[in-house]
């Protein structure tokens, strides 16, 4: 896993004015250090976050359509905006105003008329701290060898999702998978080609978490565990199938294994959203154990649900 920060010519920075000339005095100032996108309306920077999630965003405070203390609130109440800093950009401001806009999660002000060194070296301030609370997350939550989400994040972020869930009414899955024969695979491999089949597998577990709010998680050594939001038992089973056979076609040489390859058992289980409200994910992670238990019981290679 990369924990680097991204360069600033990486970073993408919003330009919100309904004036062509402030967008484009904006822009050149800027251009040099960061990947500039504009819009010419509150609207157009709504859209704009949604699809292009800018590092910050320079906005001005009067336009036509939706003002910029309207913009502002609205980001910061989306979950998948909240995060990115605001800067606004105004030639007069009353006390009041200014407040406001603190208090909806403005970042910082800037005066127009502005001087070209001191908005580059404010955005690149708030980017770098943009960017280490980004790391920071990167760190908290995911597992260092396979890059999978760690149990920090099943602990931390799970729960949310299962709130968000129940209010649509839907269901969560969990698929519990162990790698079969593992530690006859370290004895006789090696640790370190151990850990290489590790992130082999776990790779092949991503690519299953397919949809923006699935989950793959390294629940322990050689266990892992996905999360299935808004899918039923059905679309579980078939994604647990499709794992086990996956990394039998991998054709991944284990002298312990069926046929001289590598396997994995799995189980699976589904319940309401609202249902685990009340019961936790851990009632929910057992019964996928006892299932898990008894796909090593009947054989492994497979799946049980
Ligand atoms: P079963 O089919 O019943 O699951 O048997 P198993 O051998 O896979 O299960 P067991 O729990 O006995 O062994 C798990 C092994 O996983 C033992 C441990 O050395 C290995 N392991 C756990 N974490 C890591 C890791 O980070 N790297 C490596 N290389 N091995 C690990
Ligand atoms: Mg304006
Ligand atoms: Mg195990
Ligand atoms: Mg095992």
């Amino acid at each position: 896993m990369q924990l680097e920060l991204k360069p600033y010519s990486a970073c993408k920075v919003l330009i919100v004015d309904d004036e062509p000339i402030s967008r484009m005095l904006l822009t050149s100032i800027l251009e040099p250090f960061v990947t500039c996108i504009s819009a010419a309306s509150g609207k157009e920077a709504i859209g704009q976050c949604v699809t292009h999630k800018p590092d910050l965003i320079l906005l001005d405070m009067n336009m036509p359509d939706i003002d910029g203390l309207t913009v502002c609130r609205t980001l910061k109440d989306s979950a998948d905006t909240a995060h990115i800093p605001v800067v606004f950009v105004t030639s007069t401001i009353d006390v009041e105003t200014e407040n406001m806009c603190w208090e909806v999660g403005a970042s910082d002000f800037v005066l127009k008329p502005v001087t070209a060194s001191t908005l580059v070296h404010r955005i690149k301030n708030h980017l770098q701290g943009k960017l280490r609370t980004e790391l920071l997350k990167k760190m908290t939550f995911h597992d260092q060898l396979t890059g999978l989400y760690n149990r920090m994040y099943l602990s931390n972020e799970i729960p949310l999702l299962v709130k968000q869930v129940a209010r649509d009414h839907s269901t969560v899955g969990v698929i519990m998978i162990d790698i079969d024969f593992f530690k006859l695979y370290n004895d006789n491999y090696g640790h370190l080609q151990g850990d290489i089949c590790l992130q082999k597998v776990s790779e092949l577990i991503a690519e299953h978490a397919r949809r923006p709010k699935d989950a793959a998680i390294r629940f322990g050594g050689e266990e892992f565990m996905l999360v299935l939001p808004y899918t039923d038992l059905n679309g579980v089973k078939k994604i647990a199938e499709d794992i086990v056979a996956a990394i039998r076609s991998e054709s991944i040489t284990h002298y312990a294994g069926k046929g001289g390859m590598l396997s994995l058992s799995a189980g699976y289980a589904v319940r309401s959203a609202v249902e685990l409200q009340d019961t936790g994910v851990s009632s929910l992670i057992e019964s996928a154990d006892i299932f898990l238990f008894e796909a090593k019981e009947s054989g492994r290679n497979r799946a049980i649900g």
